[in-house]
């Protein structure tokens, strides 16, 4: 009996994911999908060294790029599965509260965003929302009281030409286990106008900027009493620091 308690509990919220889904541009938001590369459903990935870390596993991918402009104020949608709740009573939507983590967003310039491949880009980040100590609110917690969307603005300082975007919420839940961390990431298809100035030097790779044992993505962020408060302390570096201009 107890067995089967737990194993339905677990059930319950293995499901309690998300996938980002829809962007805005200076608010305006764009069709479900479309501009995207997403998978297609709302299972993470964890294993920081597999193809999906880059824009999530294969699901769809629109053949649109939406143009914006340098300096633009981007939305990224979470919720709980795609097209939106599971119904008003979804206490997951957009994601569990459970899912204590970052998010952080990232550029990578192609030659074509709608063909360009993902996992040979040279990405640097241009967002990230952690964790404050002083208010104990995560970027996940944000996230949720901004109901899904994620917001942050382009570069004003990026040359002219197509992008890809990656969103990743990083679910640290039970990251106290070696590939315990939950990813959900998906990566827009961009061209950008308006811009200057050149791209910076410094970039990633995806797969290569996370390992399995990062202290960013194997961690324990429980303090006393299981509160996900990082025991009071920083939330280590996820990843390069932000580029600015
Ligand atoms: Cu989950």
């Amino acid at each position: 009996m107890r067995f089967l308690v737990s194993a339905l509990a677990l059930a319950l919220t293995a499901d309690a994911h998300c996938i980002f889904q829809k962007l805005s541009v200076n608010g305006q938001e764009q069709k479900l999908l479309d501009g995207l590369r997403a998978p297609s459903d709302n299972n993470p990935v964890q294993d920081p060294s597999s193809s999906g870390i880059t824009c999530g596993a294969d699901g769809t991918k629109s053949s649109t790029v939406i143009p914006v402009k340098a300096g633009d104020q981007i939305g990224a949608w979470y919720q709980h599965v795609i097209g939106g709740s599971q119904g008003p009573a979804d206490a997951d939507n957009p994601i569990a509260s459970s899912h204590k983590g970052p998010i952080t967003a990232y550029l990578a310039a192609v030659d074509s965003a709608a063909s360009a491949s993902a996992s040979s880009a040279k990405w640097f980040k241009i967002f990230e929302d952690t964790f404050d100590p002083s208010s104990k609110q995560w970027g996940v917690d944000h996230m949720i009281a901004n109901d899904g969307w994620v917001k942050f603005s382009l570069p004003t300082c990026i040359p002219d030409g197509e992008y890809l975007l990656r969103v990743e919420t990083l679910a640290l839940h039970s990251a106290y286990a070696q590939n315990g961390a939950q990813f959900y990431t998906s990566c827009a298809q961009l061209k950008v106008s308006g811009g200057s100035g050149s791209l910076p030097s410094s970039t990633v790779s995806f797969p290569g900027a996370y390992t399995a044992t990062d202290p960013s993505v194997m961690i324990n962020i429980y303090g006393t009493g299981g509160v996900a408060d990082m025991g009071g302390q920083q939330y280590p570096a996820h990843g390069p620091a932000v580029f600015k201009c």
